[in-house]
């Protein structure tokens, strides 16, 4: 049956959407009182690029959320700038921010379009980094205030996710080095956010639950399925370690409420071997169980999977920030080594191109975690060098549409088979710059003249169309 075929048989309401995250496309981020984020100073101290003005969607959501509708979405996702609201992370709440929020949402809204929004896409604010940002216990609790007053500020808000990709953060910010504060396999500090984090996710579900809410909320994990290169049992546990470290110490954490013996043998394992540890404060695990079973909804972002094998040398890395394919590498001492396989073909920054990962994951998730009861995949898409030919030429992303198409294609096997997921949203909506890459790392569904903020039609605008006008046909 083709991709098409299967799309028709999919229920009305399943969620078409395109991706943003606040930081990435608002730009204008000196004005209107909003405070400095962890990127401000970096950014500018770096002097590789600058996040003004992104996409300036700060000004032009209007346009952007036009595009969505007419090219067939039903849905977007937006985060909710931190330092908007309370510009020094807590205490005094910026109204301006506020006023902006409420625009966007209703702009949504009023064109038929719902918005799916985040709380914290890594963009701590730089009071609160300063002072530790997650690995300071103190930031949980400005988190939950942050959140509360949210949820009683937003109430057009009927989708909530608290954080997005707690691994990519805590890994960017302490394993790879290529987030601030730039650690590298600092482990300790890695681990750590991420259990702070769980508890200040966990936290703001058990609030949202007792406020009685209408709407649904939950968080959004990355998962990278990690295989073993080789079936010889070294390689096999490489994979497992490197599983526990990426994965399943947060997927414990979130769907059941505890971390299981079999993930904290591996993860204990890596400690050991890096020298770290774990603080899990008294309290913790209570709040996470009670929180396990609160999750509505659960974002899966998917990009590409690992291949692993043994290593036992020092740690290093390189990373491939510039699309300048085969300069990459990972080396994690004690835990393994990420390495190619042959036919399976990579993207110019040496990303994997593994639609069967997100089928495995998928399947893996309903079937480890019955805590995970709706699942949308919140982020999934093809980091491309787009060429701009003519204002009167659609770009040709033949390759993003080949990708997008192999990935939904997945999702629905995965569906089809009784894995409850019930939308898939493109990264990204519009082109939007890339953290560690920069402007020349496009992703969108239409492309910015970053320059004149002109927007451009790609041919998986088209594509993602004909996808929807396709499954709303009788
Ligand atoms: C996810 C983030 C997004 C986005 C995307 C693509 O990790 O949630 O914000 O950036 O990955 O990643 P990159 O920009 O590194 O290619």
């Amino acid at each position: 049956m083709t991709l098409l075929n299967r799309v028709q048989k999919l229920p009305r309401d399943f969620v078409w959407g395109g991706a943003t995250a606040a930081y990435q496309v608002e730009g204008s981020t000196q004005v209107d009182g909003k405070g400095k984020t962890m990127w401000d100073d970096y950014l500018e101290k770096q002097g590789r690029f600058s996040p003004d003005p992104a996409s300036d969607f700060y000004n032009r959501y209007p346009e952007d959320i036009g595009l969505a509708k007419k090219y067939g979405l039903n849905a977007v996702r937006v985060s909710i700038a931190w330092t908007r609201i309370f510009p020094e992370g807590y205490g005094q709440v910026n109204q301006k921010g506020v006023e902006y929020y409420h625009k966007l949402f209703k702009e949504c809204l009023d064109n038929g379009i719902e918005p799916y929004v985040s709380l914290h896409h890594f963009d701590s604010p730089k009071t609160l980094f300063d002072n530790g940002d997650w690995l300071n216990r103190k930031n949980i609790d400005y988190f939950v205030d942050y959140a509360k007053f949210c949820f009683n500020e937003f109430k057009e808000v009927k989708n909530w996710f608290t954080i997005n990709e707690l691994i990519s953060l805590a890994y960017s910010q302490y394993i790879a080095g290529t987030f601030p504060p730039n650690h590298h396999f600092d482990v300790t500090s890695a681990i750590q956010a991420e259990h702070n984090e769980l508890v200040a996710h966990a936290r703001v579900v058990n609030l949202y639950k007792e406020l009685g809410l209408p709407g649904r909320i939950g968080l959004i994990h990355v998962i990278q399925p990690v295989y073993s290169i080789s079936t010889s049992i070294e390689d096999k546990h490489a994979a497992k370690l490197q599983d526990a470290f990426l994965n399943k110490f947060l997927l414990d954490g979130t769907f059941l409420g505890y971390y299981s013996d079999d993930t904290m043998a591996s993860i204990n394992e890596i400690l050991q071997l890096n020298d770290a540890r774990l603080d899990i404060q008294d309290g913790d695990l209570a709040i996470l169980a009670k929180a396990a079973s609160q999750n509505d909804i659960f974002g899966l972002n998917y990009y590409q999977n690992q291949f692993i094998k043994a290593y036992h040398g020092e740690s290093e890395n390189h990373f491939n920030g510039t699309g300048d394919k085969g300069t990459s590498s990972f080396k994690f001492k004690g835990v393994g080594e990420t390495v190619k396989k042959p036919g399976v073909p990579t993207t110019d920054w040496d990303w994997n191109i593994f639609p069967q990962g997100l089928y495995d994951t998928l399947k893996r998730i309903s079937h480890d975690y019955p805590n995970c009861k709706t699942i949308y995949v919140t982020e999934n898409g093809l980091g491309y060098k787009d060429k701009f030919v003519s204002p009167d030429k659609i770009i040709d992303d033949t390759p993003r549409i080949d990708f997008i198409d192999q990935h939904v294609a997945a999702l629905l096997k995965a569906r089809s088979e009784g894995v409850n997921v019930q939308g898939y949203f493109v990264w990204s909506l519009q082109d939007q710059f890339s953290w560690a890459n920069g402007y020349n790392k496009r992703y969108g569904l239409f492309y910015v003249d970053f320059k004149t903020q002109k927007r451009y039609v790609k041919k998986s605008a088209l594509w993602f169309k004909e996808l929807a006008d396709t499954m709303n046909k009788e």
